[in-house]
């Protein structure tokens, strides 16, 4: 709850406005999987796409932000639904400022993602579900965290002994494990420009 002193102030310059001096428009393009599923792998070619096309971009991921901002934060589901506000909080400034923003955080629970869904406008949350089977991303296992989870030294991991709740109707699937890190991002990109959020 705000103090009740302070008094939410109206500026003249709108979302809009700042966004329309870049040429796109700005949202929050949102990758939700399972640890290993390549979230941040295709967030981050895409990030480098929209750059090359001269677009204002910023991305945060979960491993990266628990170094700074969120380094007091746990995997309990407590702290993973705290995680997960800061992390929208700080997004919806961003797109307050024009920018497109990616993120790549598990973001395990569909109340969690909802909640970020609600802070911005409509059509302003792009849901992209890194889809891929646990038993591939166990497999992959670039940490070594699904072996030490499954040996019982990681408590609450993602997948092995906390749940992943599926999103149940998001903006794109990209299935890392049938399509490529190109063809993912091709797909995202396709979408921005369907919904004329990047120009052609
Ligand atoms: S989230 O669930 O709160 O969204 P976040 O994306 O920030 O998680 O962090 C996930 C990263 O933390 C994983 O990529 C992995 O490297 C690391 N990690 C450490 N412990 C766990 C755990 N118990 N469950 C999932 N990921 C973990």
């Amino acid at each position: 709850m705000a103090e009740k002193n302070v008094v939410w102030h109206a500026h003249k310059l709108t979302r809009q406005e700042r966004a329309a001096i870049k040429g796109h428009q700005s949202c929050i393009i949102w990758f939700t999987g399972l640890s290993a599923s390549g979230k941040s792998t295709v967030a981050n070619e895409l990030e480098y796409a929209l750059n090359k096309k001269g677009m204002h971009t910023y991305i945060r991921d979960g491993d990266n932000i628990r170094h700074g901002l969120n380094k007091n934060i746990g995997f309990s589901a407590e702290d993973r639904k705290e995680n997960i506000r800061r992390i929208g909080e700080v997004a919806k400034l961003f797109v307050d400022a024009g920018v497109l923003v990616i993120t790549a955080f598990i973001s395990p629970f569909k109340e969690d993602r909802d909640t970020v869904r609600g802070l911005v406008n409509a059509g302003e949350f792009i849901e992209v579900y890194a889809k891929c089977p646990i038993s591939v991303c166990a497999e992959r296992d670039p940490k070594g965290l699904y072996k030490k989870a499954m040996a019982g030294e990681i408590k609450e991991f993602t997948g092995i002994s906390q749940p992943y709740e599926e999103p149940v109707n998001p903006e794109l699937v990209v299935e890392t494990d049938k399509l490529s890190v190109e063809e993912c991002v091709d797909k995202v990109l396709a979408y921005l420009k369907s919904k004329d959020i990047i120009k052609g």
